[in-house]
């Protein structure tokens, strides 16, 4: 069965994290897709400990109670965490302490006393003035209401962060700027970006300019195949308006697509790789670049050669590869990690994919569901956890911001720790 997808918009999550915090929202019941059936809810919500149940009566009127008590068919609960809300108006009724604020029965839904029980009778609500939560003269769920929707959400607290940040790092900068590449061996790390069409390469480019510049720059052209730019090799030395220039140049492709009949031709990838391709080269779908063709750099150099790829995939997507691009990509890779260049991952979009860390990037490591998008992303490409990065790159916004920088400058700082590797290991 595909996942079930919850109703609640970024904007109502917003809304409820001010009642709740930094929770996590794990659905456990949606009445449209599991049935306005008492007994289907306790089989699905019994004994889950804290939850969220939230009644829409349209796009508009929506609201639900919060209990941290289990709920189950018997034994009713005093709970003094419990709450109901109404999100219309922004308001949260609190409960009376001692009293009983959760009515377990198997004959309805949710039950906070008798001030709102869901599926009293089918798609329909009741409610009744009683002594359990303090509520007022202005609730919109008065009397009977009926449904369009009912659903129950399993309440997480967010542990810890899955990885820790410093967000308040003010070096990571400069140690980029000084960064020595092993040995000198060349004056800058090459690296690749690959990814789906669409997946955020050329915004990222864009991204680490502005950075750089601390201004928002718009160098690679973002936007898709539509654009002329898109389908051509183009690289991107990073430099620094005033001071030292980090020893970086990040080459931007064509997307990858599913088939054979659109996107960039993998041998091409490998071409770029193995620096035979020459800049400003028009990608051609259907067959890759020969040795023949004009510009072909027959002998590279070590330095035109890549010493980093970057796979750039989109977290925002419910699917985030599908069987056909995990193949292609897959395939990439083992050319790749024959030729032992290392691989890293960006997840872009973050902002997008997960609507906690687009109110607050420094939510990103406490996010639940961009852990999962990161874990999934890790295992359908066999990449360890270490190399890949959530990012969210300049893409709307017209000035620089400390904790988009961050998130860019830490992937940047190890994307530049594995081309040293790479290049103390061709000294070996
Ligand atoms: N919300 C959000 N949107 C983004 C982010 N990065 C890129 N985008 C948007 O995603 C779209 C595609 O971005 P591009 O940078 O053109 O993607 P690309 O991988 O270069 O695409 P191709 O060149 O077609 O393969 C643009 O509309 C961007 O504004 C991000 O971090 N967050
Ligand atoms: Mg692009």
């Amino acid at each position: 069965m595909s996942a079930i997808t919850s109703r609640l918009t970024a904007e109502a999550r917003e809304e409820l994290s001010e009642f709740l915090g930094k929770v996590n929202l794990h659905l456990l019941y949606k009445a449209s897709v599991h049935g306005f059936s008492a007994e289907v809810f306790h089989a699905k919500c019994d004994g889950q400990g804290p939850t969220l149940t939230v009644g829409y009566r349209d796009s508009y009127h929506i609201f639900g109670g919060y209990t941290s008590e289990d709920f189950g068919t018997d034994e009713n609960k005093v709970d003094d965490k419990a709450f109901l809300f109404q999100l219309d108006y922004r308001r949260k009724f609190a409960v009376r302490p001692g009293t009983v604020a959760v009515h377990n029965s198997p004959y309805h839904g949710p039950s906070f006393g008798s001030s709102l029980v869901f599926l009293a009778s089918g798609r329909w609500i009741t409610s009744s003035p009683d002594q359990s939560y303090c509520l007022d003269d202005h609730v919109s769920f008065k009397n009977s209401v009926c449904l369009e929707e009912c659903e129950v959400y399993r309440v997480e607290e967010l542990k810890a962060p899955w990885r820790k940040v410093n967000w308040k790092n003010s070096n990571l900068i400069k140690s980029i700027q000084s960064y020595k590449l092993y040995r000198n061996t060349v004056a800058k790390g090459r690296v690749l970006l690959v990814g789906p069409t669409g997946g955020g390469k050329s915004s990222f480019i864009n991204s680490v300019n502005s950075v750089f510049r601390d201004v928002v720059t718009n160098r690679a052209l973002v936007g898709g195949e539509a654009i002329t730019g898109a389908k051509m090799y183009s690289t991107y030395s990073i430099r620094q308006r005033h001071g030292a220039s980090p020893p970086l140049i990040l080459c931007d492709t064509m997307g990858l697509a599913e088939g054979t009949e659109s996107g960039m031709h993998i041998d091409d990838v490998i071409n770029i790789v193995k620096g035979h391709v020459p800049k400003k080269y028009q990608f051609n779908t259907a067959s890759p670049i020969q040795a023949d063709t004009k510009g072909y750099i027959k002998s590279p150099t070590i330095a035109e050669r890549i010493h980093c790829v970057v796979f750039v995939i989109d977290a925002s997507k419910p699917t985030i590869l599908s069987p056909a691009m995990e193949q292609k990509i897959r395939t990439i890779q083992s050319q790749i990690a024959e030729l032992e260049i290392p691989q890293v991952v960006l997840l872009t979009k973050v902002d997008e994919a997960c609507p906690l860390v687009g109110k607050d990037l420094e939510n990103t490591y406490w996010s639940e569901h961009i852990e999962q998008k990161a874990r999934e992303v890790q295992r359908k490409l066999n990449m360890i956890s270490s190399c890949v990065f959530p990012v969210k790159n300049y893409w709307i916004d017209i000035v620089c911001d400390h904790l988009t920088d961050i998130l860019i400058l830490s992937a940047l700082l190890q994307i530049l720790r594995y081309v040293d590797d790479y290049l103390e290991n061709l000294d070996d």
